[in-house]
This record gives C-alpha cells, structure tokens and sequence, in this order.
C-alpha cells in the first residue's frame, strides 16, 4: 500500500484571483501539515497557449512567492517550476503512447480553450492532460486537490495509471482529485456561466488577491447578476 501524498499545481498565465485561492491553494494550505506534499509551477502547461518568455519567467516566480504569501510552508513543502525537472515530461511520452485518442477527445478544457478552429490548435494544448497525468504519476502521488474545472484531468489522469499497470505490472497508485464544494467553481464576474481565470482578457472579471479594497467593490458593483435558477446545476 503506498503511502499518502499530495501534488497539484497552477500554471504561471497571470496574478492569482480568488477562483485559484478558494479553489485549489486554500486547501493545500490546510492539508500541507496533514499529508505530506508537493506544488508546482506548471509553466510547461503553460506554453500550450503563447506566453512572452521575459512575463512567463516573471510569472513563475511571483506565483513561487504568491504560495507563501497564501501560507505554504517553504521549509517542509517542496515548491519548484515543472521545466526544472525533466522527468516530468520524459514520463509524459511513455504515458501519451498507452493514452487512446479516444479518451483524450473527450475532454472539455480543450475543447473550450482551442475555439472554433481545432485544426489550428497546438498538440501540446491536446496532449495537456497527458503531462498532467506525468506531473502527477511521476511521485505516485494520490491526492490531487483542484477546482471542479480540473477534475476530468484527474480522472483521465487515474485511467492512465489503470491502463499503464494492466499493460507493465502494478506501478502507479490511483489518484484521487479533492474539491473543496463551497468553492470548487467561483464565476467570473462579467459572465456567470464561466468560472473566473486569470488568462480572461477582462481584469474586470476577476477578483485579483492584490487588487485594493476599493478596486475590489468597483468590480462587485459592476458584476453581472446571474439569472434567478441559476447555481442548481452545480447543487
Ligand atoms: P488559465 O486562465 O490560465 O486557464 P485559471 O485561472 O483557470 O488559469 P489554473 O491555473 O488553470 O487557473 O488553475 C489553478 C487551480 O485553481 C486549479 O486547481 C483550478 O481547478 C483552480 N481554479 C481556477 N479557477 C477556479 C475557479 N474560478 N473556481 C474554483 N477553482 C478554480
Ligand atoms: N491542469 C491544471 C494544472 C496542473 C495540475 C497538474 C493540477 C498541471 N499539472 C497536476 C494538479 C496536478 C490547471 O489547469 N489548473
């Protein structure tokens, strides 16, 4: 039986908002002194869309120093960027060539983040959740806290260590995603059928954890109403 150990990280596109605190870094912050654990920078993640090299290294860092400022303790939890360990992405190979097509077709982010013409779209946005599966396989780690977006990832990431066991022995645990059910899907502020992103061109849909009180009520004040009903679909 192995033992517990938590992994999950965030992709250095922009300034952390209150979608990414409340959903995923919140409880990272709880459960780091409970299981031990690991949170990266997945800024390979994040080339799968064009990111300028000078801002992306910018990113990196302040989303290092953004972890400790929300409370991750740098003495006992290893932080780093995923391009500084290569493995990473070696295992994603091996893992992308037991990964059926079919199962990747299936997932919605990319069917979402590569628009009307899908031809065009890089294979690297595609073959994501495979690296994400490598991100998470590659220290057997088993639970995964995320935002309810990131879920399906999980699961993908959790047939992928099924079928690489079937076909070369019992390696890789299962992984489990854990979401927070208050906050596993915060809306953005000017359209409340999407969830808040930092990579959303409107800086009016989101909540920044740097922005000031002031700035913070203007965006409230501003903020589309949902429709009456809506928010059952997510009960
Ligand atoms: P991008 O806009 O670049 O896709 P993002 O703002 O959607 O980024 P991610 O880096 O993809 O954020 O996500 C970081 C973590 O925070 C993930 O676990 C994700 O599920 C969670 N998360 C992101 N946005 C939200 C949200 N609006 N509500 C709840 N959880 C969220
Ligand atoms: N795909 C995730 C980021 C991510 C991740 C991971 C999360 C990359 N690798 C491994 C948990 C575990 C996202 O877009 N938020």
């Amino acid at each position: 039986m192995n033992a517990k150990l938590i992994f999950s990280g965030i992709q250095p596109t922009g300034d952390i908002n209150i979608g990414g605190y409340l959903g995923a870094i919140k409880n990272w912050v709880k459960m780091q002194h409970q299981t031990k654990s690991m949170f990266c920078v997945v800024d390979m993640h994040a080339i799968t869309v064009w990111q300028d090299p000078i801002q992306l290294k910018k990113n990196t860092l302040k989303l290092i120093a953004t972890y400790i400022a929300c409370g991750l303790d740098y003495k006992i939890i290893p932080m780093y960027p995923q391009s500084m360990v290569p493995e990473h992405t070696e295992l994603s190979w091996i893992l992308g060539c037991l990964t059926p097509v079919g199962w990747l077709n299936r997932m919605t982010q990319f069917k979402s983040k590569s628009g009307s013409e899908k031809d065009k779209a890089g294979l690297g946005l595609y073959a994501y959740p495979v690296l994400m599966a490598a991100d998470i396989l590659i220290y057997k780690a088993n639970i995964v806290p995320v935002g309810e977006d990131q879920t399906q990832h999980v699961e993908l990431a959790r047939d992928i260590a099924g079928a690489f066991n079937r076909a070369y022995g019992d390696y890789f645990p299962l992984p489990n995603a854990v979401i927070n059910k208050q906050t596993m899907r915060i809306m953005s502020l000017r359209d409340p059928l999407n969830k808040m992103s930092k990579s959303d061109t409107s800086d009016g849909s989101r909540i920044n954890l740097t922005d000031s009180d002031d700035l913070i009520a203007a965006k409230i004040k501003k903020a589309v109403i949902p429709a009456a009903g809506f928010g059952t679909r997510f009960l």
